[in-house]
């Protein structure tokens, strides 16, 4: 039976690939796990049956049998440990590759969901003007850290691994906004992640219910 995963019904990005299922839709199309998808309303993810799987009534969640998962990094990394092709078989290799996606979710993507509440719950305050620029300077002092650490190769740390899918998706989120930019090799590595085949098929999944949604197809 297939995994069974939850997205929004109506995603706030309008299908830009930016909620966190598509992290989770790219690591089963990356092992090639066919998988399903239960969509979900805001109001719903607050109602009881979606808070047992998820208790901070947000998506994705994950369930595969008797397994009901939340947490996009804990639902990724186990889909890569299940599964070949996301995290390399020799043990210290691996342990980087996982250190990888906890850099990704815990140090680099903390400032960048910061700047979006600055730009959506805060602009109104009388602060927001003077603080949104702090807010961008401490990303830029992780995006300066990683740029020199990748430094020419292709990806953190050997082969392609659910670290590098990781960090991808999240400087996908800044993507837009120029902070890429001062780093060519950043933006090259994102690009590199965006070509990879598993990565399209996941982002036109998730497109689709946003064009279906909104009546384009
Ligand atoms: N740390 C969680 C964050 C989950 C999260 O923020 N999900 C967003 C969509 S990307 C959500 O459901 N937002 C709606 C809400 O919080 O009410 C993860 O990585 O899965």
């Amino acid at each position: 039976m297939n995994p069974t995963i939850t997205a929004f019904k109506a995603s706030p990005d309008r299908g830009r690939g930016l909620a966190r299922d598509t992290r989770v839709r790219w690591a089963l199309e990356e092992v090639g796990q066919a998988y399903d998808v239960r969509l979900v309303t805001f109001a719903e993810m607050k109602e009881p049956a979606h808070l047992a799987l998820h208790p901070f009534g947000q998506i994705p969640t994950y369930e595969e049998g008797g397994l009901a998962l939340f947490e996009s990094g804990a639902i990724v990394f186990h889909i890569a440990q299940r599964h070949a092709g996301l995290l390399p078989d020799e043990p210290d290799a691996r342990a980087r590759a996982i250190t990888w996606m906890f850099a990704a979710l815990n140090t680099v993507e903390p400032p960048i969901l910061d700047r979006q509440t600055a730009m959506f719950q805060e602009q109104d305050k009388p602060w927001a003007a003077e603080r949104f620029p702090l807010v961008e300077d401490r990303i830029r002092v992780r995006l300066a850290e990683l740029s020199r650490r990748l430094g020419d190769a292709d990806w953190l740390d050997g082969a392609f691994s659910a670290g590098d899918l990781m960090m991808v998706s999240v400087l996908l989120r800044v993507s837009g906004s120029g902070l890429l930019d001062g780093y060519p090799n950043l933006r090259a590595y994102v690009a590199r992640g965006e070509a990879r085949p598993a990565y399209k098929r996941a982002f036109a999944a998730q497109l689709a219910v946003f064009t279906a949604a909104s009546g384009g197809g």
